[in-house]
């Protein structure tokens, strides 16, 4: 990535968000880079969708409907009072208009960062992965194996955060997004198949 870009982008995530939620951005893009390098993938857009991809994060919940909202996108009932879910629809819409990022498979990873999708691009998979695994993350149970597993099987991988995810978010009772239990599905049968 070209060094004012980087550094330009930086400076003003820094202002944007929290601290820890920094210190947690340049986790997930070093983890990105790392990630591409090991599967072939554009490490510069690697780099850029991890340092975006939770630029909506520290606004508040009304802020990111109304950022939504301008931009006419749609919000489905989980989403909408839920920051988790909202922030990175959101954070896709902020990235293009405020971070003048034009690149569909930068914005599609910061779009699906949270829930996964079905069939996502390689992009898509190691935004998603490295936000789980980055190296401040410490809470997660499978942390040294999941971390393994994405540098060898990225598909495993990703299994094993969604299923973790699930259960974690059955435990505590709240709504979980429709998108969440598709791509964990789509996943499993894939592997089912190999
Ligand atoms: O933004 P981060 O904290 O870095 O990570 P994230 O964007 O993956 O968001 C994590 C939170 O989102 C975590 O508490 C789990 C939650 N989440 C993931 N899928 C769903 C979900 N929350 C709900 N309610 N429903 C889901 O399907
Ligand atoms: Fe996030
Ligand atoms: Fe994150």
């Amino acid at each position: 990535m070209d060094k004012t870009v980087r550094v330009k982008m930086v400076k003003a995530l820094e202002k944007e968000l929290n601290y820890k939620r920094f210190i947690h951005t340049m986790g997930v893009a070093y983890t990105a880079t790392a990630l591409a390098m090991r599967y072939g993938a554009d490490v510069d857009k690697a780099e850029m969708a991890g340092l975006l991809h939770d630029c909506a994060k520290c606004k508040s919940i009304d802020s990111m409907q109304s950022i939504c909202r301008k931009a006419g996108a749609s919000v489905s009932n989980a989403e909408k009072n839920n920051p988790a879910l909202l922030h990175s629809k959101a954070g896709a819409i902020l990235a293009r208009t405020d971070y003048e990022i034009e690149d569909n498979e930068i914005l599609s990873a910061i779009m699906w960062h949270t829930t996964g999708k079905p069939d996502m691009s390689l992009l898509d998979k190691i935004v998603f992965i490295s936000d789980y695994i980055e190296p401040t993350r410490c809470t997660a149970p499978r942390l040294p194996e999941m971390r393994e597993a994405a540098f060898r099987d990225i598909d495993e991988a990703l299994i094993m955060i969604l299923e973790d995810t699930l259960s974690y978010l059955k435990s505590t009772g709240c709504d979980i997004d429709l998108m969440t239990e598709e791509t964990y599905e789509y996943y499993i049968n894939k592997k089912r198949l190999e």
